[in-house]
């Protein structure tokens, strides 16, 4: 069976009689049916595990819809005319490949709703960043007065958005999505960076890679990053705006040192100190970069998005420092799902740091195939020692012991803290970056950092009443 991703119409007026049937009942199949519902149309679900919904709760909201669990109804699936596939599921898995017709439409929920809306759209994707770059967008459009809405992969499926009328619609694209988009027509679109990240479900970096690029085809301005080839238009018709490290030319972005003072740059003129900058480290100046040529390419005034770029106050669990115990540095870097992310929070926390100081790493977890071995001489150059947990620790560990640096297994957050505890000291960092997905030990990342954060508080806690205990 051939697998397809729709350029068929998904127009509302095209659907009426057809058989649609959606795949997964998270948050974006809920969000399908409900857009379905409220356009008059009916469709089925149907979802592998057993307790993705209570049926009766689905039942209420949605008495016209049938809903099938625990397994893929194959019989559903051959007689779809439209399937609308959530980013999770992977339709290349026999069962449902298998079952695909050959004039069935496979499309996600970000193809439906680009092909019922006229709303401008800035796209964002790429391995890592994307939800720093995508916040700080709307941030800054929604200063400028504009209404500006977030969607798509940082929890808010875009047809959440269709009734509202936007001047922009900020858009974060998993590799997932893109893989069933293919009518977007963003006014600018980014690939970020390139890392290894879900190769298991990608098989290969190039795959990874290919599906990446597809979101340039869809978009009029590709704003790319000079520093990473992988990143880089291959038509040569596309009009390109770049950032990167480096001295930019006219109508690029770029970083420049003047006055001893690193600088974002325009082409030759100075917009800000990367220190002035709310978001710490090398990597966060670049996902600036990023968000101002965006903006530039909508049309919004670069002068003005600086004075609000400055009010942004970061994300949660992205190189977020959360303690100060010991007048160490406790960092809370959980959303480091993949091996450049944690590269460029070691590497960008070392920049800061003194020679003197201790950096401990706390790693591992579930590594999706990832090859490992990038950390290898950051860690090697950066790091004192290792703690190494979940799944794919052990990995790491090996790796650490290659780059002569100390590691320690450990089985939960809570001991490598309470051991970190008693030898961190003054103007150390512990950060915890573990460079892997989370689901082997926890719901999502932010469990993750939770259970760090708490682990933290408590040792500073036990530590005042010990103290106030020593006093009395
Ligand atoms: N399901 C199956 N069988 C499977 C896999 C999933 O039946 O083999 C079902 C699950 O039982 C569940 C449903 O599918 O009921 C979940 O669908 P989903 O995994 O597509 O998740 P959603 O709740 O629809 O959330 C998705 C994105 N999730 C994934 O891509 C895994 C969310 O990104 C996104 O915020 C949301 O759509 C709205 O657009 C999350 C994510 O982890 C944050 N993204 C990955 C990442 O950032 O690395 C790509
Ligand atoms: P994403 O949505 O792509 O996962 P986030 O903004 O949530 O991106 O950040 C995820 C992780 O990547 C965090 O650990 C963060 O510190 C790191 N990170 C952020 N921006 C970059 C970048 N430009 N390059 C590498 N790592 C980054």
């Amino acid at each position: 069976m051939k697998q397809q991703t729709s350029q068929a119409p998904l127009a509302i007026a095209q659907l009426t009689a057809k058989n649609i049937v959606v795949l997964g009942a998270g948050l974006t199949g809920l969000s399908c049916v409900r857009y379905l519902t409220e356009n008059d149309l009916t469709c089925s679900v149907n979802d592998s595990r057993n307790n993705a919904v209570n049926v009766k709760d689905f039942q209420q909201e949605f008495p016209n819809v049938n809903i099938t669990l625990g397994g893929w109804d194959k019989a559903l699936i051959a007689s779809a005319d439209v399937l609308l596939v959530s980013p999770g599921v992977n339709t290349s898995i026999a069962d449902i490949a298998d079952e695909i017709s050959e004039s069935c439409i496979v499309a996600g929920d970000i193809e439906l709703y680009c092909q019922n809306t006229t709303t401008p759209i800035l796209a964002v994707t790429g391995s890592n960043g994307k939800s720093t770059v995508v916040s700080l967008l709307t941030f800054i459009g929604q200063k400028l007065g504009k209404k500006v809405e977030i969607g798509g992969n940082i929890g808010v499926p875009v047809l959440e958005q269709s009734q509202k009328l936007l001047d922009c619609l900020i858009l974060e694209l998993s590799s997932f999505q893109l893989e069933t988009l293919s009518s977007m027509n963003a006014i600018a679109a980014t690939v970020l960076n390139i890392s290894d990240d879900h190769l298991d479900r990608h098989k290969t970096i190039e795959n990874y890679i290919a599906i990446k690029q597809g979101i340039y085809k869809q978009c009029q301005t590709a704003v790319i990053n000079r520093d990473d080839v992988n990143t880089h238009v291959k038509e040569t018709n596309k009009n390109i705006i770049s950032f990167g490290v480096g001295l930019a030319s006219e109508g690029h972005f770029g970083l420049e040192v003047i006055a001893g003072k690193t600088q974002l740059m325009f082409g030759s003129t100075s917009l800000i100190a990367v220190d002035e900058l709310p978001i710490a480290g090398l990597h966060n100046a670049l996902n600036c970069l990023a968000v101002l040529a965006l903006g530039y390419s909508a049309g919004w005034p670069i002068k003005e998005m600086l004075a609000h770029i400055v009010k942004f106050e970061g994300l949660a669990h992205r190189c977020q420092l959360v303690s100060k115990y010991k007048n160490a540095q406790w960092i809370n870097d959980s959303k480091a799902t993949n091996v450049g992310a944690t590269l460029a929070a070691i590497e960008g926390l070392a920049a800061i740091m003194s020679a003197d100081n201790n950096l401990y790493v706390i790693a591992g977890g579930e590594g999706k195939g990832a090859d490992f071995s990038p950390l290898k001489s950051v860690i090697s150059k950066n790091v004192t020692e290792v703690y190494t947990l979940g799944k794919d620790g052990d990995e790491i560990a090996l790796l650490a012991k290659k780059a002569q640096t100390a590691s320690r297994k450990v089985s939960t957050i809570d001991e490598a803290v309470n051991a970190l505890g008693h030898i961190v000291k003054s103007g150390d960092i512990v950060l915890l970056s573990p460079a892997c997905a989370s689901f082997d030990m926890f719901k999502n990342f932010a469990e993750r950092g939770n259970v760090f954060v708490s682990a933290v508080n408590k040792l500073s806690l036990d530590n005042e009443t010990q103290s106030s205990r020593e006093v009395n």
